[in-house]
C-alpha cells in the first residue's frame, strides 16, 4: 500500500482485525512522501511505521526501498517472521517518487522542482552501482538490459497487434455466476414469523456459515482450508 492508503479508515479496520485473531499478512508500504497531489505533511503527523505502533502485536520493520539489499534482506526477515509466528508485520520502505500517480495523474503537474530530488533515488542506478562493486561486469548489465528492452518491445508490440476487447464481454469473469436463478420456497410459512429484511439477511449468513464448522468455531482457517473449502462447495 502508498504511504497516503495508510491515513484511510479501512486500512485502520484491517490492522485492527489483523491483530486481533494473529493474521499472517505482511503489510508492504511503499512511502514516496506523496498520497496523489497531497504531500505527506499536508496528510498526516507521522509515518506508517509509527503508526503500526498504535496496534498491539504489529511487528514493524523499516527497510531503505531506493536499495535492493535493505529491501531484499528485509522482505526475507517479514516472510519468515509471518511463517513462524503467523502474526502480522508492516514493513515500510521509504521510496522516492519515480512514477506518476496513475496515468491520468501525472507527476509533473503536482512536484514541480522536487522531481530532481527523488530522481537521485532511484533504485535501478544505486543498484546498478552495486552489483558493479560486487565485481558484475558491465558488459553482463548491457547485455541484461538489451535482452530486458528487447522482451518489452516484443511483449508491446504483441498487446498492440491483439483485437479489442469485445464490449459485451467487459465483465466476464467478475463474478461467478450464481446457481440462484429463480424463487423457490414459501414466503408465508405456518407458524412463519415476519422479520424485517435485514434480520433475513443475518439469518442467510449464519446457515452458510454453519456449513463451514472450522469457521464457526472461531477457530483461524489457513489458507489450505480455504481452497479446500472452495473446491468441495457446490457451485
Ligand atoms: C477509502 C478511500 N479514501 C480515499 C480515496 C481517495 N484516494 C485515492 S488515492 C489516494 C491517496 C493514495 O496515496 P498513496 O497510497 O500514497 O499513493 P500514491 O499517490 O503515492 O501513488 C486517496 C486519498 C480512496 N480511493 N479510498
Ligand atoms: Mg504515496
Amino acid at each position: 500500500m502508498g504511504d497516503g492508503s495508510v491515513t484511510e479508515g479501512e486500512v485502520a479496520e484491517a490492522f485492527q482485525m489483523a491483530v486481533l485473531k494473529k493474521l499472517p499478512i505482511i503489510y508492504l508500504i511503499q512511502d514516496n512522501d506523496w498520497g496523489i497531489s497531497a504531500t505527506g505533511k499536508e496528510m498526516r503527523v507521522m509515518d506508517a511505521y509509527e503508526y503500526a505502533a498504535g496496534f498491539k502485536g504489529m511487528e514493524r520493520m523499516r527497510v531503505d526501498g531506493k536499495d535492493f539489499e535493505s529491501s531484499f534482506l528485509g522482505m526475507q526477515k517479514a516472510i519468515d517472521y509471518v511463517r513462524k509466528e503467523r502474526a502480522p508485520i508492516l514493513v515500510h520502505a521509504k521510496c522516492p517518487l519515480l512514477g506518476h500517480h496513475t496515468s491520468g495523474v501525472r507527476k509533473e503537474w503536482y512536484r514541480g522542482d522536487n522531481l530532481k530530488a527523488h530522481a537521485k533515488d532511484d533504485p535501478f542506478p544505486i543498484f546498478e552501482k552495486y552489483l558493479l562493486g560486487q565485481g558484475i561486469s558491465s558488459k553482463a548489465l548491457k547485455d541484461l538490459k538489451q535482452k530486458a528492452d528487447k522482451k518489452v518491445l516484443s511483449d508491446f508490440n504483441k498487446a498492440m497487434k491483439s483485437p479489442d476487447p469485445e464490449l459485451d464481454d467487459f465483465d466476464s469473469h467478475e463474478f461467478a455466476p450464481t446457481p440462484v436463478t429463480e424463487e423457490k420456497g414459501n414466503r408465508s410459512p405456518a407458524k412463519g414469523e415476519k422479520v424485517v429484511m435485514v434480520d433475513a439477511a443475518l439469518h442467510a449468513v449464519d446457515e452458510i456459515l454453519k456449513n463451514i464448522p472450522k469457521l464457526c468455531s472461531m477457530d483461524r482457517m489457513w489458507e489450505e482450508d480455504w481452497v479446500e473449502y472452495f473446491a468441495k462447495r457446490p457451485h
